[in-house]
């Protein structure tokens, strides 16, 4: 970037990096429709800080106003390397990405729930095999949406080894192993829909031995008939939601509680023993107006060393032909607090994201129809849980007014959060021992302590590190939900803006706009020595692999073919082979190719085979030969300058 300072002109110029021409027309569109009442007079056109809901704090003015930024400060010149890596969900393209930071350069898509042709995902046997298959092969689901990703941790930190993203669409959860960033397991979650929020546990509840991630939960969102099968389709009031606990390892279904109201995000605790969830529709509305009657909704607490001691014992029904166990977590049966599993605490209206606070002491639910975020102590719920708490509500130790439609939260290291303000397009720093110093009466207080705009509606909002107890404080980063005008128009979808914001200092500075393709919901940014990846395969890890190139053969068993293939740069392992018009066919090729980044491709013309096999790795396809003629196999990976002439020819009699 040429600019290197910011001249901040007055009016709305390609050159200002703060202009909010477009800021909330459209959700305000949406509000008016929804018959919201809240006061909006924060959201205007005009582009200045909201005042109305900051809570009597004054509105800082935004770093790009006045203090000129060093961009240059925050590029990685060419043959450098970024010092963080992003990894991103992407919503309904039903992929993760892998991008770096500062820079905002894209490394590479992760296909997870969707079909990929560049890598053969949901093409070749073994992805459809993770993806599940119907009885004749195909594909049981080929769409996904993908909103959160979080790595399984050690010692409250990030181990390197597995990212968890869930599928909202089909309710399922995926392992992403980090060494090679392929998807390697994906389960589907029995009895649930809308299956949003995910979290790997911190630590065992019970043994002190284990500090690392076993088990993963994971929350839905809608309430439905229980099994659901066709009975009680209209009666609302015999929905119900779960939350679901997976084992991390196996990636089988441990059990499920049942809850009242639903759920939606999902945090954990640093101490193991709880996981939380905040609850937006406990009036178990079907239609968003009854979603937003009550004046307060709650964040669900999950003990979890009870509820897998009610599991042990059997206190436990099962759904339909569903063979996982399920224990009762709602509030009729869990009224004794010293033997309750579920702790229902209340917050003001339709809240939405929950996040644990890096020291370990607190959970911040956001309000998002209230410009509040509601602060709430572990040590508390585990207080009101052992009895010594009257009321789940007495586990708040603040209320911050923080500003209009606060979604996510993230924290540094010296004890501030920041919220995303969807409506108010801006991110708010607010101190959590002042938010919590105002909350008992000190009128001194101010818990606001920054805002800058961003561009614009974030969503969610991470800083490095920061659901570690290795937070560093460096840097936020904004997913927003518009760009608008802050990027050539490519047509009628605009790019996302993942805006990256240096916290490490009093003021939050906005030093870069990075586009990123549609829609990521949550990223992670982790510390580039965390994550040790392998980029060459051992032939012997893949059973099916064909071991030597003098292997190459073809077998017949009736009317099932398998070609047995490899490739070496510049050549398949077979020249020709022959098969007859209505064969099976199956071919497996392994790349017998062992340095870094040889990666060949296979297609063959008019059967849509297309995949690719990496250094060591063995890949399979399996498709019908219907068609007669001469079809030339190919690669489609550039990997050799005989790259073109690296073909063979697949001979179907007719
Ligand atoms: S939740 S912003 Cu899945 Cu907020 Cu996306
Ligand atoms: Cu092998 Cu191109
Ligand atoms: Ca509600």
């Amino acid at each position: 970037m040429a600019v290197s300072k910011n001249e901040a002109p007055a009016s709305a110029t390609p050159t200002d990096p703060a202009r909010r021409r477009f800021l909330n027309t459209t959700t305000l569109a949406g509000i008016a429709g929804a018959g919201l009442t809240m006061g909006l007079a924060g959201c205007n056109e005009s582009g200045k800080p909201t005042k109305a809901a900051a809570g009597g704090a004054a509105s800082a003015p935004a770093a790009a106003a006045g203090e000129a930024v060093e961009y240059s400060k925050y590029e990685v010149p060419p043959g450098q390397l970024d010092a963080y890596y992003a990894l991103s969900s992407g919503g309904h393209s039903g992929e993760v990405r892998i991008y770096g930071l500062p820079s905002g350069r894209l490394f590479k898509r992760i296909p997870v729930f969707n079909i990929d042709c560049l890598v053969g995902w949901g093409i070749t046997n073994e992805s459809k095999k993770i993806m599940g298959t119907n009885a004749d092969g195909s594909l049981k689901y080929f769409t996904g949406d993908t909103h959160h990703v979080h790595p399984t941790y050690t010692d409250g930190t990030y181990n390197g080894k597995y990212i968890f993203v869930n599928d909202k669409i089909h309710g399922r959860l995926a392992r992403v192993r980090l060494d090679t960033m392929e998807c390697d397991r994906i389960t589907e979650i029995p009895n649930v829909q809308g299956f949003h929020g995910v979290f790997p546990d911190k630590r065992d509840p019970v043994d002190a031995n284990i500090n690392s991630t076993t088990r993963v939960f994971c929350g839905a969102e809608f309430q439905i008939p229980t099994p659901n099968d066709g009975h009680d389709l209209d009666k609302p009031e015999n929905y119900f939601a779960l939350f679901t606990c997976v084992d991390a390892e196996t990636m089988e279904v441990r059990y499920q509680v049942k809850v009242d109201g639903n759920l939606d995000l999902i945090a954990t605790s640093y101490d193991g023993k709880l996981a939380c969830s905040n609850q937006y529709n406990s009036e178990n509305g079907v239609h968003y107006e009854q979603m937003m009657t009550a004046e307060r909704d709650a964040c669900v607490f999950f003990h979890i060393e009870r509820i897998e001691a009610a599991v042990k014992a059997g206190k436990t029904f099962r759904i339909g032909n569903s063979p996982v166990p399920v224990v009762d977590g709602r509030k009729a049966a869990n009224a004794d607090p010293k033997t309750a599993l579920t702790c229902y605490v209340p917050v003001p209206k339709n809240p939405h994201g929950v996040n644990a606070s890096p020291d370990g002491k607190y959970f911040a639910c956001s309000g998002k129809l209230s410009p509040t975020a509601t602060l709430i102590s572990n040590e508390l719920v585990l207080k009101w849980f052992d009895g010594g708490l009257k009321e789940p509500r007495d586990t708040v130790v603040a209320e911050p007014e923080i500003g209009l439609g606060p979604l996510h939260t993230a924290f540094d290291n010296r004890g501030n959060a920041y919220t995303t303000l969807f409506l108010d397009s801006q991110i708010v720093k607010w101190n959590v021992e002042a938010a919590i110093k105002s909350y008992q009466g000190d009128k001194n207080a101010k818990p606001v302590v920054d805002r800058i705009d961003v561009h614009y509606q974030p969503g969610h909002g991470f800083t490095s590190m920061g659901e570690t107890k290795e937070a560093d404080g460096k840097f936020f980063l904004s997913d927003n939900k518009f760009s608008k005008d802050r990027f050539l128009p490519v047509g009628p979808l605009h790019p996302e803006t993942a805006q990256l914001i240096d916290i490490s200092g009093d003021k939050m500075k906005l030093v870069a706009d990075h586009a990123v393709y549609s829609e990521p919901h949550d990223s992670i940014v982790i510390r580039r020595d965390i994550i040790k990846t392998r980029q060459v395969y051992d032939v012997a890890e893949f059973p099916n692999a064909v071991k030597d190139p003098k292997d190459c053969r073809v077998e017949r068993n009736g009317k099932k073919v398998t070609v047995y293939l490899t490739s070496q740069a510049p050549t398949f392992g077979l020249r020709e082979w022959t098969v007859k018009r209505g064969d099976e066919v199956t071919i497996i090729l392994t790349n017998h190719d062992k340095v870094q980044d040889l990666t060949h491709g296979f297609a063959i013309p008019k059967y849509n085979v297309n995949f690719i096999v990496n250094p060591g790795e063995t890949k399979s396809v399996t498709f019908k030969a219907d068609k007669p003629g001469v079809y030339w196999a190919y690669c489609t990976n550039f990997c050799h300058a005989l790259h073109l002439e690296m073909r063979s020819r697949m001979l179907v009699e007719a």
